[in-house]
């Protein structure tokens, strides 16, 4: 099966619509076929720079825009501890480590140099290393890749129509030339987006059309459900309903087969059962580990569980499925 970079936004709004049984046969098939073996890669995520970004997203815990959000100050953890941590993780079976910064792009100095040792470090560990960061030159892009980064998350959030509604420190095309940077570097993208931003669901049509437009489609393709956070601007906004993440997880399958879509923010407020349609959606990893950036995620051993009842194997640090 040929991939597509000519999605059409109807085209994607019959699929976010179609019959749910009908959506997640197709998405199952085109999964099974594209990807066989049928793994989860588990991804570890940790907050290197907390706080203090100068960035208004809307739904962030850590912009200066909203500082009642994140009572804590800011703060930053420095290349022993995060090994430390990548090393933890690694031995609990994440196969992918994943460091974000609060920043709304990347100074050199002394925080970048320490970026590309944590990236060196993670790589020796024998995992995958992808960092969050903000914006980037062609010349950090580079030295990031030489380091051995193997991916790089900048999410679009949303549909290029409702993005202003949530950010306005930067615009969609700001978030599309250093998606472009990253590529030409070498470094794989990972980049996605969030349920529950008041957008409609033309907005999630046309981010999806975004995404499956890039040619190779992101290697992969982030899908959040809203923390909603206290403090920040949308954190009354209600819960997503649950079977919207799945139709937009099993939408994402069938428009990019090959890419790996990762069931990302929002889990604690999932059933396991809500879990597992996202898994037979075509959802190919989750994150694992307790917290996510600032809010938690679930605990190892439920995670390890949910697994475990899905009869779903799940990628080793050496990279074999168990
Ligand atoms: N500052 C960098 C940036 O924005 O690219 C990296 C860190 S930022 C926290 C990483 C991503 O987390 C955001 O792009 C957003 O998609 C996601 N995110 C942040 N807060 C969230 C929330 N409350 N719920 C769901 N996703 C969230
Ligand atoms: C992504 O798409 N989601 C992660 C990761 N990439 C960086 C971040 C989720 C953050 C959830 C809110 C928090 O913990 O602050
Ligand atoms: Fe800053 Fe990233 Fe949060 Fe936006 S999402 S406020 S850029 S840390």
């Amino acid at each position: 099966m040929k991939p597509r970079y000519d999605w059409t936004v109807q085209e994607v709004l019959n699929l976010l619509q179609a019959p749910l049984v009908d959506l997640l046969w197709q998405a199952q098939s085109v999964h099974r076929q594209a990807n066989p073996g049928y793994t989860v890669q588990l991804a570890s995520l940790l907050s290197v720079k907390t706080g203090g970004c100068s960035e208004d997203c809307a739904y962030c815990s850590q912009s200066a825009h909203h500082p009642q959000a994140l009572p804590t100050p800011p703060q930053t953890l420095d290349v022993e501890q995060v090994l430390a941590k990548a090393a933890a993780a690694k031995a609990a079976g994440a196969h992918r480590f994943c460091m974000g910064w609060a920043w709304r792009e990347i100074r050199n100095g002394p925080a970048f140099e320490a970026m590309v040792a944590m990236v060196e470090g993670v790589r020796a560990l024998g995992m995958e290393a992808c960092v969050t960061a903000g914006m980037l030159t062609d010349d950090q892009a580079k030295r990031l890749a030489a380091a051995g980064l193997t991916a790089y998350n900048h999410n679009l959030d949303t549909g290029p129509a409702h993005y202003n509604q949530v950010v306005t420190t930067r615009t969609y095309g700001d978030r599309l030339a250093t998606l472009q940077r990253v590529r030409q570097a070498g470094i794989t993208l990972c980049t996605g987006g969030i349920l529950g931003l008041g957008e409609t669901v033309q907005d999630r049509a046309e981010l999806l059309v975004v995404l499956a437009s890039m040619n190779p489609h992101p290697e992969s393709v982030p899908i959040n459900a809203l923390v909603p956070i206290e403090g920040t601007p949308l954190g009354e906004q209600p819960p997503v309903d649950p079977l919207e993440l799945v139709r937009m997880v099993a939408t994402a399958r069938i428009l990019m087969p090959r890419s790996r879509v990762r069931l990302s923010a929002g889990r604690t407020s999932l059933s396991r059962e809500a879990q597992l349609l996202c898994l037979l959606a075509g959802a190919d990893s989750i994150f694992y580990g307790d917290r996510l950036l600032t809010t938690p995620n679930p605990d190892l051993s439920k995670d390890q569980d949910l697994l475990q009842a899905a009869g779903v194997r799940w990628r080793q640090p050496h990279g074999e499925a168990s």
